[in-house]
């Protein structure tokens, strides 16, 4: 019997594990149908903010060996554009989404939750880690436990759909953090968003790749600190982990799988691999569970339960 991928995520059974993340593919509904029909379990938009932004001058995006740098800042069409196009991805899929939103305070996110209410969307994400907008808004939200817990506790208060917390690598103590979230009434959390910012120079040019010169990091450099990252937020808490950093496999997929995540994101995958990504790595995951005789993929993390 083949190995299935059905998982359940806050009562909700997904085809797959795999989640398209926030502000991949675009930002019109037509690039989170792609990606649905191509395999994804769920998908995400990406961060919308009360008000339209158009984002960083380009180039916004640069490649090395390691992975990608992007600097993009936060363009998007505004929360209410922004669900105009969840309305058109509802008559073309019936993918579960979870729409992103990013606020610089409390009463940003909660007015954007607010409106978020009267969406299709199933889950919420607040982004409390881009790391592109410092400049703007200063260091990102989750860096802060007490911001952390004062934006999760009011969103929960008004909020029609269970919420996600976006997590930042780029902090010391994730476990406090997520243990905040978890106690102001976070019901999953999302990580990592990228890392750094980083920078990387045109040597001929002799000046920054980026417009914005920095950039956070994302792609197969990035893997071995999600995994540290996930893990340790696993132990800490008992909320559902939405992981990604750096998948690119399905043998990657299950290392997030084991170190405590029950969805994978895979973004910055799909520029290596092409949007088939998402059927070939069910695929892979498929292949390698059956190959180690397991019938899905619940059992993996039971297993590594056991080991501690
Ligand atoms: O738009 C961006 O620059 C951006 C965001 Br909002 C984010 O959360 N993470 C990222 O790497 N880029």
């Amino acid at each position: 019997m083949q190995p299935t991928l059905q998982t359940n995520f806050l009562g909700l059974d997904l085809a797959s594990p795999l989640v398209l993340p926030a502000g991949i593919m675009g930002l019109s509904y037509s690039g989170l149908a792609v990606a649905a029909r191509k395999g994804a379990g769920m998908v995400t938009t990406k961060s919308f903010t009360l008000q339209p932004r158009t984002g960083h001058k380009g180039p916004v995006v640069a490649e090395w060996s390691g992975g990608m740098l992007n600097s993009m800042g936060l363009c998007n069409p505004g929360i209410e554009e922004g669900l105009k196009e969840l309305h058109a991805f509802r008559e073309v899929s019936t993918t579960p989404v979870i729409i992103s939103v990013f606020g610089t305070s409390r009463e940003e996110f909660v007015e954007l939750a607010r409106r978020t209410n009267r969406s299709t969307g199933n889950f919420l994400e607040l982004n409390l880690s881009c790391p592109n907008v410092a400049d703007e808004f200063g260091t990102p939200l989750s860096a802060s436990q007490e911001e952390v817990s004062s934006i999760i506790y009011h969103v929960k208060k008004i909020s029609r759909l269970p919420v996600i917390a976006k997590l930042s690598p780029n902090v010391y103590r994730i476990r406090e953090i997520a243990s905040a979230a978890e106690a102001a009434g976070a019901d999953a959390l999302s990580l990592i968003n990228t890392l750094g910012p980083g920078m990387l120079i045109d040597r001929k040019m002799g000046k920054p790749i980026l417009h914005n010169r920095f950039g956070g990091l994302s792609g197969p450099c990035i893997k071995p600190i999600a995994l540290k990252l996930i893990y340790e937020t696993y132990s800490a808490v008992s909320l559902p982990i939405i992981g990604m950093g750096g998948v690119l496999t399905g043998e990657d997929a299950i290392e997030m799988i084991m170190a405590g995540a029950t969805l994978i994101g895979i973004g910055t995958g799909i520029y290596y691999r092409g949007i088939d990504i998402f059927n070939l790595v069910n695929e892979e995951i498929r292949r390698l569970l059956s190959n180690d005789g397991y019938d899905g993929i619940a059992r993996i993390q039971r297993l590594e339960k056991l080991r501690e």
